[in-house]
Formats: C-alpha cells, sequence, structure tokens
C-alpha cells in the first residue's frame, strides 16, 4: 500500500522501489498542499535522498535484465491493460490532480485523457517498432536495424501536466525495453504516486518502475551522475535544462531536454476575430498560463488590432477565477506561492517597462481568494517585442499584446525570441498560413488555433532554447528511449568484404 495514515488528520504517502512501497532513508517527509487553499493539506510525501534513488537505480538496474528480453508485444499488453485503468478512474485521478495542482476540472480531465491516449498509442508500438530491412551490396547477406532498449532511464517531470507528461516519457520507456525511475515534481506527487499505482496494477514486474519524491537537488541530481542510468528525460524551465545536460553529460547519457516557451499567436487582418479571441483566452489563459506552449504573446495586425484588444480585454476581464474544483470556475490559481510571485514580478516589469496594463494586474487575497495563489487574469497592450514580458517566459496568467504592420512583421516578432516550441497564425489566406508554417522556427505550428492542443501521435517538442533536437510523443519518442542496431547476416559461407568486393552480375 502507498500510503499510511499517520495521525487523524494526515496521510502519509510511500516512496515505490523494487516493487515495494517504503519511506525514504531520510525519515523526513514534505508536505503537498491544494494551492487554492493552502488549509487543504493533500499529504505528507517522502523527502527522498540520494540513497533512496541509489536504491532505485539499483532496482531498475536488475529489473532490466529481465525485462528488456520480454517480448514488446507483451510488455505493451499491460501498458493496454494500465490504459485501461487509467481510463476508468479518469474522474477521481482529475480531481486529485485539481486539488493538488489548481488547474480546473475540465483540464484536468483533459491531462488523464491525454495519458491515457499516450498508453494507447504507445501500448500500439509494442507490436510495431519497425526497423529497416534493406538489400546488402553483397550476395547472401542480409542487412536490417532493429530498436534496443537503453538502459535505466530516469524521467524528471514537472507539474503542469502532472499525468500526461509522465505518461509521454514512461509509457514509451516501458515499451522498447527500458526500466525507470521517476522523480516527479514535488507539487504534484499524487498524480504521480497515482500514475505508478496503476502501473503496478497492470502487472508491472517489480523494479521496472521506481518512484522516488524528493527535490532536484538531492533526487535529480543524484540521477544524473549516476552511471547506470543511460537516458534521462527531462522537462522543465530552460535554465535547469541547462544544469541537467551538464551534469548527465560526462557520463555519455542520452539527454532528452523539453524547456521553455514564449509562444506567439499572429492575427492578420482577415482574421476570424472571434475565433482569434475565443483561442487566446484559451491558449493565454487555460491551465492559468502555466503551460510550455500557452500563448504569451499575441501580435496584431494594426488594422485589427483596437477591435481585436476591445474584445479580448473584455473577455478576460470576465473569465471566472476561483478553486478548480468549483464546475463554475474558468480559471484556478498559481500552483505554488513562488509562482505566484514570479507572476508579481513580471506585472512589475511589464509596467516599469511601459507597457499598458489593459486589464487584471493583481493578485486575488480577499475573500474566497484568501487562502489560495490566485491572480486576476492579465493583459498588456502596445508591448514592444523587445520588453522582458514579451521575451521571458513568465508561466502564469499573463499575455503581452503587440501591434505590427505586415505579415512579415509578424512573422520577425514571432521569432524573435530565445525559445522555439509553439506558434500559430489566424488568417483566412492560404498562401499566408503555409508561409508562416514554413518560416516559423518551431517545433508545433497552428492554423487558427491556439498554441496549445497538442495531440499524443505527433511528434511534441521544440527548436533552440526549448529543445536539445529530440521529441517526445509520436513514433518519435522512440528515438529517445531506443538505440538503434544494424545487423548484417552474411550466409554465402565465406568472407565478403564490404566496399572492396564487388558482386558479380
Ligand atoms: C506543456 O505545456 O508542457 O498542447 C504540455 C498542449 C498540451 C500539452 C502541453 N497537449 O498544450
Amino acid at each position: 500500500m502507498p500510503m499510511r495514515t499517520a495521525t487523524a488528520k494526515t496521510t502519509t504517502f510511500d516512496n515505490f522501489i523494487d516493487g515495494a512501497w517504503v519511506p525514504s532513508a531520510s525519515g523526513d517527509t514534505f508536505e503537498n498542499r491544494n494551492p487554492a487553499n493552502t488549509d487543504d493539506l493533500v499529504g505528507d510525501f517522502q523527502k527522498s535522498t540520494a540513497e533512496d534513488a541509489a536504491q532505485a537505480i539499483d532496482a531498475a538496474r536488475f529489473a532490466y535484465e529481465r525485462w528488456r528480453l520480454v517480448p514488446a508485444p507483451r510488455r505493451a499488453e499491460l501498458l493496454f491493460r494500465a490504459a485501461q485503468l487509467i481510463a476508468d478512474r479518469k474522474e477521481s485521478l482529475a480531481r486529485d490532480m485539481t486539488r493538488e495542482m489548481g488547474k480546473v476540472l475540465d483540464e484536468t480531465r483533459g491531462d488523464v485523457q491525454e495519458a491515457i491516449d499516450m498508453t494507447f498509442f504507445m501500448a500500439g508500438e509494442g507490436r510495431r517498432q519497425y526497423g529497416q530491412t534493406v538489400p546488402s551490396e553483397l550476395r547472401d547477406k542480409f542487412a536490417m536495424s532493429i530498436r534496443q532498449p537503453v538502459g535505466v532511464s530516469a524521467i524528471i517531470t514537472p507539474w503542469n501536466f502532472p499525468m500526461a507528461i509522465p505518461s509521454w516519457k514512461i509509457v514509451p520507456a516501458l515499451v522498447c525495453g527500458n526500466t525507470v525511475v521517476f522523480k516527479p515534481a514535488t507539487q504534484t506527487p499524487l498524480s504521480a504516486l497515482n500514475f505508478v499505482r496503476i502501473l503496478e496494477e497492470a502487472g508491472i514486474p517489480r523494479g521496472v518502475v521506481n518512484l522516488v519524491t524528493g527535490g532536484g537537488g538531492e533526487v535529480g541530481s543524484a540521477l544524473l551522475v549516476s552511471d547506470t542510468v543511460r537516458v534521462v528525460s527531462f522537462t522543465g524551465s530552460t535554465d535547469v535544462g541547462r544544469t541537467v545536460a551538464e551534469r548527465a553529460g560526462p557520463s555519455f547519457k542520452k539527454v532528452h531536454l523539453e524547456m521553455g516557451g514564449k509562444n506567439v499567436v499572429m492575427i492578420m487582418d482577415d482574421a476570424d476575430l472571434d475565433l482569434a479571441v475565443e483561442g487566446c483566452l484559451w491558449g493565454g489563459f487555460g491551465t492559468t498560463g502555466q503551460r510550455c506552449t500557452a500563448a504569451s504573446r499575441v501580435v496584431v495586425h494594426e488594422s485589427v488590432y483596437k477591435t481585436f484588444l476591445e474584445e479580448f480585454v473584455a473577455r478576460a476581464r470576465a473569465l471566472r477565477v476561483g478553486d478548480g474544483l468549483d464546475p463554475k470556475t474558468e480559471m484556478g490559481p498559481s500552483v505554488s506561492e513562488g509562482q505566484l510571485q514570479t507572476v508579481i514580478k513580471y506585472v512589475d516589469i511589464g509596467l516599469k517597462e511601459g507597457a499598458k496594463l489593459a486589464c487584471g494586474g493583481h493578485a486575488l487575497t480577499t475573500g474566497p481568494y484568501a487562502r489560495g495563489f490566485f491572480h486576476e487574469p492579465t493583459i498588456f497592450a502596445d508591448v514592444a517585442p523587445s520588453m522582458r514580458i514579451a521575451q521571458e517566459e513568465i508561466f502564469g496568467p499573463v499575455v503581452s499584446v503587440i501591434p505590427c504592420r505586415s505579415f512579415e512583421e509578424a512573422v520577425a516578432i514571432g521569432n524573435g525570441v530565445q525559445y522555439g516550441l509553439s506558434a500559430s497564425i489566424y488568417t483566412r489566406d492560404m498562401n499566408r498560413a503555409f508561409s508562416a508554417m514554413r518560416d516559423m522556427d518551431t517545433g508545433i505550428f497552428y492554423v487558427n488555433a491556439p498554441t496549445i492542443g497538442a495531440e499524443v501521435h505527433l511528434p511534441f517538442g521544440g527548436t533552440k532554447a526549448t529543445g536539445n533536437g529530440h521529441r517526445e510523443a509520436g513514433t518519435a519518442a522512440l528515438d529517445v528511449f531506443s538505440e538503434w542496431k544494424s545487423v548484417y547476416v552474411d550466409f554465402s559461407g565465406r568472407l565478403q568484404r564490404a566496399q572492396i568486393d564487388t558482386a558479380d552480375l
């Protein structure tokens, strides 16, 4: 059992190592509180140490020797079962998630659905994982490439998609035959634990998936420097991602990084403005702006700028902010005090930079908001592309609206940031849509839709400071969690020298 009742009021949750639910060697725990109401203690979780991480790595190393030899379609059967269990429990998983990280129920249901989709999709890869067979240049010789698992995989995940993102990493790792040590964000350990509990119930053998909760400094570092860990898949900020790459580099791990974004919606003079407003509300304030894919910049053609801004501001003002568990709520709290302080800091920066505060701009601290980390939906208008609020990832409900004079200028502004995750254009002109599709330096692009809404069966990731050349989701995820092996079988019975001998005609 993953939980123990410590007192009448609190529940303590354990790590999962080598098939057993165990406390940390530290004897310490940390609290997980509801960001909409900090009086609500979700539970106490293990504040793990490098020693706990080492035990989990050992368990994963041992389990790998068996798991890698289980035929992939058999591995996949367990994953299909897990997908169905997640689907059966969707509602309670979503409620746990809203309670621990704040986003509204509709969105946590979507998060769980994304985990269901990914798990079904990747389980299907158990019967594919296609390689290549190609003709050899020599007679009586067979040539092919096959995927091989890599080994122990460290999975380090953020709090904004507490079940979807772990599934994007853990399920492809497993279907390829790797074993896993999973360190979730400290803000969302319950959703991580719920996911692992389902994998356990689905029959994943002992040691194949291990969960170690705790901080990046202790647990994360131990995973990064271990020689046994062969893959690291990390989603989080660009700053932390850089540290991950540096620390994992000396042991030549495969490192997959999914980092920051400063995504842009470009609204042209021929756009359907009502549609664009809907898209910007959803893209900018969905998940309280706490998505890597959030539409935090909106570049608008000057001829429709005023009309768009008025409508966008009116609709943002009307958004109902509150507890995500209340079905009437449209935007929940920030995940933590620290995140709320970041939002407040950036509002101040925007004001000092001379951007025009069009709505919002304040933390909500009274009445129903008194015990949570709430902030008004905030729009800055007349923002210059070079301002910090238009350059830096805020990860909160703050959108910068930037005027432009032409399509070309919109593309230049859109590309003028260090990140390259997602971009979108609203236009009825097919030529512009295709030009932007080609010219935006991002990993994801949308036409007449906001910057959020990726589906699991296409690659997810970005260019420049967003990523390091890998992708998750889609079959691209298999490339992170497998190594190619090229295999040559010579059945000629004699030495044949490639590049030197020539096959007779
Ligand atoms: C993230 O923001 O980290 O496209 C992931 C989307 C979601 C996934 C977002 N399907 O916004």
